[in-house]
């Protein structure tokens, strides 16, 4: 998969794409992420890709042209691209969003700041994702969490294995109560039945373990299926 990252801050990528199962689909070429200068689509001395918003209000607006210039050049490049605006009025993002993406050849993120994108943009970008409902400044940290979560489900990563060969409990989202070494810790001992080596005993105890969280933290995700949180 490719993604080319449209932003004005490209020196903050990689950054932490770089390490984990991300950086190593990276080394390995499943993956290719390249970020670029939204100034390099710009035709002024200055490189201006802001201005004021018309009808007066705070701060700036991402001028249309150099964003609508770059989304042609990337169209005309790669027709296939699925080129997306980060967004706090986009669709949000989850799971099932990402296995979406994770179906295709090519995207092209498109990271807003400022107060905004002119109108004219948005509508000529087309699809605009948000990652949650809070204040960022800006699309970059939000098309790092879209590459990430995506990257993890492209075949032949970690993450995708992971997904595949693991069908229980955790493809809902709730991870049962883990422990490792040592078997006492302060007093604190690890519960019996994971030591007892009876493994259907401890299947069904971290089944009944991860539903009682879940029921208890995300009642959200039991009345609404795999279909809302599905992770
Ligand atoms: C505080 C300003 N907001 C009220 C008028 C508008 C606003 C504009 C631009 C708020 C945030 C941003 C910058 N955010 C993003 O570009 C962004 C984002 C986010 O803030 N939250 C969740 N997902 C995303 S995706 C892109």
């Amino acid at each position: 998969m490719r993604v080319d990252v449209l932003t004005i801050f490209p020196d903050m990528f990689p950054g932490p794409l770089g390490g984990g199962v991300v950086g190593r689909a990276l080394e390995q070429g499943l993956l290719t992420v390249v970020a670029h200068d939204l100034r390099d689509y710009t035709d002024d001395r200055h490189r201006q890709v802001d201005d004021i918003p018309f009808g007066g209000g705070p701060g700036m607006v991402f001028k249309p042209e150099p964003l609508v210039r770059a989304v042609r050049a990337f169209r005309a490049e790669d027709p296939a691209a699925r080129v997306i605006l980060l967004s706090p009025q986009g669709r949000r993002f989850d799971q099932s969003v990402a296995r979406e993406l994770a179906n295709e050849s090519h995207l092209v993120l498109i990271c807003g700041r400022y107060q905004g994108v002119d109108e004219r943009a948005r509508e000529e970008i087309g699809e605009e994702l948000s990652i949650g409902d809070y204040v960022l400044s800006g699309g970059e940290l939000a098309a790092m969490v879209v590459v990430e979560t995506v990257a993890r489900l492209v075949p032949g990563t970690l993450g995708s294995h992971e997904s595949l060969s693991e069908e229980t409990f955790t493809d809902r989202g709730f991870e049962p109560p883990l422990y490792t070494r040592p078997a006492s810790f302060e007093g604190r001992e690890v519960p019996e039945v994971l030591r007892s080596g009876h493994h259907a005993a401890i299947e069904r105890w971290r089944r009944e373990q991860s539903e009682e969280r879940m029921r208890r933290r995300r009642p959200d995700m039991v009345r609404d299926g795999a279909t809302a949180g599905g992770i």
